[in-house]
């Protein structure tokens, strides 16, 4: 039997961005393991890509294009050629264009993280076309955006000598689900005698399983982090030297925080003060007196809500009050990928907009879908008449989702799908494209949890007629007859272009040694920023951001309050008293690998965590099936009743599919297409709702 190895990446959203060796036997994945080499992967893979064989060989596959024979979300299809798939989006989106391209909007996001699958021959084919430039918000981009006026870029600690520190404050995260290379090195730091602290409103696997957990009402960690910066200063628990030379603002952030006292904080986050004492104290007690390491994995289920950006802001000034930064163990990591030298104009082609650099088409922002299809367009912008959906399921991930549903739905909308499955999105397409998965395309990778650049080399052949989103793009171009050299580019050509040439970062690093190697770190300082240096004009930390003032937002953190809660909404809390959050299963990425029958059994089903309280005072037993419901919508599931959810609060971990859920729903039948104070981000985790036992008719076999 001829078997071989191959090098491989998770292309997955997720930190880790782990390192894959791939068992080919006679043409056939056989096996998908993590590398035990890459210092990051350790050989170990979570339980969704250790079975990346099942999705990839899944008897429900795409496996050839297909036009629908039903109604739009019916999810009836009829196999077609690719000439014909080809020919008749070309044909329709020529048509669209040449009344104004503007109509045309791509939608994608991260389904796959690959800068050639991602965001290369995709970008190219919508920037020549003209179409409208989609605003890619859905997950980071008010904690990007915050870490940016702050620090520059999205930069921070290696959490490879995290083992290292004292205490490890996990703020916002769930880290054995969604980032479970960092959660090893933090229970390696826990053996070595560290302190693993958990911020979280809920008592997830991770907070169950650290010294303390902290669990303020979701949107309120602005007051808490402020709370925490009033006490370093009351007590001069302060890096006065690293203040002094690398930050920007100090006096005006005193002042800011003077208004926190911890008695405040603890009333806005509904937690005791006490907690905010002992907290800033052991954190600047360790960072300043005693010269310890102290380190903070900053997440984005915390920038979820109204005040999401203002509350990164107010965390990430932590560290350089205390002079976390001066130890590689310490400082704070919210996301890496701002280390990494990526060539995006080369890859992306922005130069190819008709009108660049000075009038690009309209920005659609993906967050607010459901709006953008349904609404009148603004004076002089075009109605929306096509969109290409690509790497990601809108109808299931976006907010206020009976909304993107029914704007889907819209007979006049022309709508094109790539994908591996028949998702929630798919069923509304007009044209259904098979992709290729990561086993069968090539790719390169960066990361937003370590700084390894890493290669995906292609390990069997494409599936059926799939094909990679870069090739579908290239034939696509031919037949709108773009001519540019870039169109005709290789996969392994768009590859060797993803690092920029002659950066210092990548030394040493290429596509030709990376496909040959596997992975290769970046060469950066253990402790990057241990004397300043932040990605900033500057080159220091800005308490008070002068860009910001520049652009008209409030210069220093503040705590942004919830869009519905009983202070800010009382009316819409009188009636939809509880907070509902809805982050990462464990076992489903996003809304991917849901309709793996092995992984889905083991979430089993649509579940809500509600307090026994809470649920006592609703008539709610523990297994009983339930209806969440607010202004916008709801969704039927079944009551896990549990003080893991606190008080206020309860928590229906996600992304269903919402085909595979009993009602045909899920909890984003519930979110708002409010944004963030920065970023232009969804508020998925500021969203009031009701619960209450359903009646008997309504109730489903388990
Ligand atoms: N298994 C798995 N892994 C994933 C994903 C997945 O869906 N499944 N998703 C991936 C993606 S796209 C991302 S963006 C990353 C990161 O995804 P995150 O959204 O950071 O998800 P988690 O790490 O699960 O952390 C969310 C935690 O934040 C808590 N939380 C919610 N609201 C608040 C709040 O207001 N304040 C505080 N302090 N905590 C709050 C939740 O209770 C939860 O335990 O994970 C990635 N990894
Ligand atoms: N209620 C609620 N909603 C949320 C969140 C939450 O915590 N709660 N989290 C939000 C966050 S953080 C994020 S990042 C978004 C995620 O939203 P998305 O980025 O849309 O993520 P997925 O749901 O995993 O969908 C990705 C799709 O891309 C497809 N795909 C993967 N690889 C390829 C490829 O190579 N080619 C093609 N054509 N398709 C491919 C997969 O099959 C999958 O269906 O959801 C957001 N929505
Ligand atoms: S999803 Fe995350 S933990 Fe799982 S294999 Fe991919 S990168 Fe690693
Ligand atoms: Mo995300």
């Amino acid at each position: 039997m001829a078997s071989r190895i191959v090098r491989a990446a998770c292309p997955h959203d997720c930190p880790d961005t782990c390192a894959l060796l791939v068992t080919v036997e006679d043409g056939r994945a056989v096996k998908v393991a993590g590398d035990p080499d890459h210092p990051g992967t350790q050989g170990v893979l979570c339980t969704k890509v250790s079975r990346y064989t099942e999705r990839t060989y899944h008897p429900d596959r795409l496996l050839t294009p297909m036009k629908r024979i039903g109604r739009k979300g019916e999810g009836k299809f009829a196999p077609i050629s690719w000439d014909e798939a080809l020919d008749t989006i070309a044909t329709r989106l020529q048509a669209i264009a040449a009344r104004d391209p503007q109509a045309i909007v791509p939608y994608s996001y991260a389904g796959t993280m690959g800068l050639v699958q991602g965001e290369s021959m995709a970008a190219r084919f919508f920037n020549k076309l003209g179409a409208s430039r989609l605003d890619r918000t859905i997950c980071a981009s008010a904690g990007a955006t915050a870490l940016r006026y702050t620090y520059g870029a999205s930069v921070g600690m290696d959490m490879e000598h995290v083992v290292d520190a004292r205490l490890v404050i996990i703020w916002g995260g769930n880290p054995i689900a969604s980032n479970l290379h960092f959660w090893t090195r933090a229970q390696e730091a826990k053996r070595r005698g560290a302190t693993l602290v958990a911020i979280d409103p809920y008592r997830s696997l991770s907070a169950e399983k650290c010294h303390r957990h902290i669990a303020p009402m979701p949107g309120t960690d602005g007051a808490l982090a402020l709370a925490l910066i009033h006490v370093l200063i009351r007590d001069d628990l302060l890096d006065h030297d690293y203040i002094e030379r690398h930050t920007v603002g100090f006096e005006a952030l005193r002042e800011r925080a003077q208004a926190y006292t911890p008695a405040r904080a603890a009333e806005i986050c509904g937690i005791p003060a006490e907690d905010i004492e002992w907290l800033a104290g052991l954190y600047g007690q360790l960072a300043v007196r005693e010269r310890q390491p102290v380190a903070i994995r900053l997440n984005y289920g915390m920038q979820r809500v109204h005040g999401g950006g203002q509350a990164v802001r107010a965390v990430a000034c932590l560290p350089s009050l205390v002079g976390a930064w001066r130890q590689p163990a310490g400082g704070l990591q919210l996301s890496t990928s701002g280390f990494f030298p990526i060539n995006e104009a080369a890859l992306q082609r922005p130069d190819l907009l008709p009108g660049w650099p000075q009038t690009l088409p309209r920005i659609v922002n993906m967050s607010t879908i459901g709006d953008a299809l349904l609404a009148e367009p603004a004076p002089g912008a075009p109605r929306i008449e096509a969109v290409v959906v690509y790497n990601s399921n809108p109808v299931a991930v976006a907010p206020e989702s009976g909304k993107v549903a029914a704007g889907f739905a819209r007979e006049d909308l022309f709508t094109v799908v790539l994908e591996h499955f028949r998702t929630d999105t798919a069923d509304y397409a007009d044209i259904l494209l098979p992709a290729t998965t990561q086993l069968e395309h090539t790719d390169v990778h960066k990361a937003y949890g370590h700084t390894y650049l890493l290669a995906n080399n292609a390990a069997i052949a494409p599936m059926g007629e799939a094909l990679p989103n870069t090739e579908i793009f290239r034939r696509l171009a031919q037949r709108l007859g773009f001519t540019e050299a870039c169109f005709a580019d290789s996969d392994e050509a768009i590859a060797a272009q993803a690092i920029i040439p002659g950066d210092a970062r990548a030394a040493g690093i290429s596509w030709e040694s990376l496909k040959e190697q596997g992975w290769q770190k970046l060469a950066l300082p253990a402790a990057p920023f241990a004397e300043g240096g932040f990605p900033t004009a500057s080159g220091k930390c800005q308490f008070y951001s002068e860009p910001m003032a520049r652009d008209g937002l409030d210069p220093l953190p503040d705590y942004v309050p919830q869009y519905e809660a009983p202070l800010t909404a009382p009316e819409l809390a009188a009636r939809y008293p509880l907070a509902m959050i809805s982050p990462p299963a464990r076992n489903f990425l996003n809304s991917s690998f849901v309709n793996v029958d092995s992984l889905r059994a083991t979430e089993g089903e649509p579940h809500l965590d509600i307090h026994p309280a809470d649920a006592a005072e609703r008539g709610i037993v523990h297994g009983a099936m339930v209806r969440v419901f607010n202004d916008r919508g709801s969704m039927v599931a079944r009551a896990r009743v549990t003080d893991r959810a606190r008080r206020g609060l309860v928590v229906g971990l996600s992304i269903w599919w919402k085909k595979l859920a009993s009602d045909g729903k899920n909890a984003n039948e519930l979110t708002s297409q409010r944004l963030t104070d920065l970023g232009r981000a969804p508020v998925f985790y500021d969203c009031l709702v009701q619960v209450e036992a359903c009646t008997e008719g309504a109730v489903l076999p388990a």
